[in-house]
């Protein structure tokens, strides 16, 4: 297993070690796990095309890593502990050797298929326990998995399917969440009609029962495929550098991009930031409430925790169903340890009252985390009093698709916690505030743009079949680093507090969603002449999506406005459905014809008041008109 370190000593003699001499560090970490053959270089790298490589010729399998590895020692210990949408339904406890065992049969079943090493397989499926099988036996043969959240449209799943050139889709019938069941094969229908060459066949987990169209020329079924399958199969010899994933997420510009990780550092990083982050111990149980189709269930309910040797907890459901004491209901049920969760979910349940929390008994909790966006002090001080009582450590987690793992992070018991600062970072992690001309800030107590300076293992590589577009949007920016898109403040310790996005990116409810992607989506109806997309501070959601939306020849009203909202929700899903929108009569631009966002971002926050200089705009004097119609906007 990879170091967990145990004291602040140990933190502060772990990190100098890491920044003096990072090879030798990572080795050690690398050298913890099962190599098929040993790596003989750790690290080659340069940030100008860029081209980072972790544990070059090393050969390894993260399945067997995952799960081979644990047979000897904890073959009977439960890896993946299921909760169903309804809390009357079976639990359903997964034992490493049952993992494995189902894990093998699928990835013979993929083979059988003709799926081999370097194919890709998109998932588009709910929580249940055949997704993690699923993606682990694309990993055990080398195919490349491409999970695709569920909420996402026909249109975004088949964009996704078409960029991957993926041969395969596996989904299943329906979901279930909350009441309701929700069709899934329908819309891998619909993506196949909008048109997805490259697939060759559709594996349905039936999960309802309920009734779906069928193709028999591509369409199969999981349990047939799998029925009869062996349930050993060889784990791939693969390089450290092959691909493991692609994860599709959104950027300032363009259609979201696929963001490559690779299997050896990616494996190396997961399991050491899991093991120091949550502070795992054998007999824990831990909880990650993400959904696997964002990158947080990757690395921290899949990846990290069975690399570990964890009880890992996958929920099916909603954090409101039947009750919004659900969350709190299932640590009591399953006496959780490490419970991890999204500010926008802790905001939401606080608004429920305190009374449902203190109808659970909470006690078995020791660590709490929270990712996806900052969060503020009074859901941390709410998590901490109602959640943790005071005594569980709040793990603010700081990182991204593209970072793999966490990178910031307080240790929870070993470095102190401060209300929404993400605090230090890992070992092996090298944060540095710059200003906008790249300078370094070095002192304490100042506010400038996060980037990273060194390459850690779980750092993307590319961005699937366009590496210009990983080397301008992450590298250009500023010479030799890592830029993170982030602006944040680090305080008169050191400490890193994380205030959000310094680009044209928004974060609603802790999903990454790009103004253009939305404005693209809007544009697709065909009274729309131009739109423009800023986040607003929103109670819950922490973002809210404000639409200022130029239209012609139809009535700027609530028909209108469902009718573009219908748009979105074909165009990506209803997560990215704006809030608000007001119609205008122009957008203030620059002189080249820019939209001036700042100006928007202020009106749709309501600070119109310190709009600053305007002169310069090319059209002064729509603003008036925008502000008039923001604040008779309800
Ligand atoms: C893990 C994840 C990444 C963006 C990132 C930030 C924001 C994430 C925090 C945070 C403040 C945090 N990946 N973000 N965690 N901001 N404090 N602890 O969310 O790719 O979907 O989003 O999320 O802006 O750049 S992501």
């Amino acid at each position: 297993m990879t170091t967990q370190i145990t004291s602040l000593e140990e933190y502060h003699r772990e990190y100098a070690k890491s920044i003096e001499d990072p090879e030798s560090f990572w080795k050690k970490e690398a050298e913890t796990f099962h190599w098929f053959q040993p790596f003989d270089e750790v690290l080659k790298w340069n940030f100008e095309e860029p081209n980072v490589k972790w544990f070059l010729n090393g050969k390894t399998n993260i399945t067997y890593n995952a799960l081979d590895r644990h047979i000897a020692e904890r073959g009977d210990k439960t890896a993946i502990l299921w909760e169903p949408n309804d809390p009357e339904d079976t639990v359903i406890n997964l034992s490493y050797k049952e993992l494995l065992e189902e894990v093998c049969k699928c990835a013979n079943a993929l083979k059988k298929f003709g799926i081999k090493k370097g194919d890709r397989v998109v998932f588009y499926m709910p929580m249940v326990p055949e997704l993690t099988i699923g993606v682990l036996a694309c990993a055990r043969i080398g195919a490349v998995h491409s999970v695709v959240f569920a909420g996402f449209s026909a249109q975004a799943l088949s964009d996704r399917v078409n960029d991957a050139q993926a041969k395969m889709i596996i989904c299943s019938d329906f979901n279930r969440r909350g009441s309701k069941n929700i069709p899934v094969k329908k819309v891998v229908d619909d993506a196949l009609e909008i048109g997805c060459s490259s697939i060759e066949n559709v594996l349905v987990h039936k999960n309802t029962g309920d009734s779906i169209s069928w193709n028999s020329l591509k369409d199969k079924w999981w349990h047939e495929e799998l029925d009869g399958q062996e349930s050993y199969c060889t784990a791939e010899e693969m390089d450290s550098e092959d691909l493991l994933f692609i994860l599709y997420t959104s950027g300032s510009t363009g259609k979201p991009k696929g963001v490559v990780h690779t299997v050896g550092g990616y494996m190396v990083y997961t399991s050491y930031s899991f093991r120091n982050v949550f502070q795992y111990q054998e007999n824990d149980v831990y909880w990650c409430t993400a959904d696997i189709g964002w990158i947080t269930g990757h690395s921290y309910i899949i990846y990290g925790p069975l690399l570990s040797g964890a009880t890992t907890v996958m929920f099916e459901g909603v954090p409101t169903y039947p009750t919004p004491a659900r969350f709190w209901q299932i640590c009591e049920k399953h006496k959780v340890n490490q419970f991890y969760t999204a500010p926008t979910a802790i905001r939401a349940l606080m608004a429920y009252g305190d009374h449902l929390p203190a109808e659970s008994d909470l006690s078995s909790i020791k660590v709490l985390g929270s990712v996806g966006e900052p969060i503020n002090e009074e859901a941390w001080h709410w998590y901490d009093k109602h959640i943790g009582k005071g005594k569980a450590p709040i793990v603010d987690t700081w990182w991204q698709t593209e970072t793999g793992g966490i990178l910031i992070s307080p240790l929870p018991g070993i470095t102190d916690t401060k209300p929404t600062y993400a605090s230090y970072p890992l070992p092996g992690i090298q944060t540095v505030l710059v200003d906008v001309e790249g300078n370094e800030l070095k002192e304490n107590n100042v506010e400038g743009l996060l980037c990273i300076k060194h390459p850690w293992p779980s750092m993307i590589r590319t961005t699937y079949g366009d590496h210009e577009r990983c080397k301008n949007v992450y590298f250009s920016a500023f010479k030799g680093m890592y830029f993170t898109g982030d602006g944040a403040r680090k305080d008169d310790e050191g400490r890193i507090r994380v205030i959000g996005r310094v680009d044209d990116v928004i974060n609603v409810s802790g999903h990454r969603m790009g103004t253009a992607e939305v404005e693209n989506a809007i544009n697709e109806h065909p009274a729309v002449v131009e739109s423009a997309i800023v986040g607003y501070p929103h109670d819950i959601k922490g973002q809210g999506i404000y639409a200022f939306v130029i239209t012609q020849g139809v009535a700027k009203d609530d028909t209108t406005r469902k009718e573009i909202l219908e748009v979105v929700k074909r165009e990506i899903g209803p997560i990215a459905k704006p809030d608000k929108i007001q119609f205008v009569n122009g957008l203030p631009k620059t002189r080249s014809g820019k939209i001036m966002r700042r100006i928007l971002r202020k009106i749709a926050s309501n600070e119109a008041d310190s709009l600053g200089d305007i002169s310069t705009l090319l059209n002064p004097e729509c603003v008036k008109e925008v502000i008039d119609g923001n604040r008779t906007l309800i």
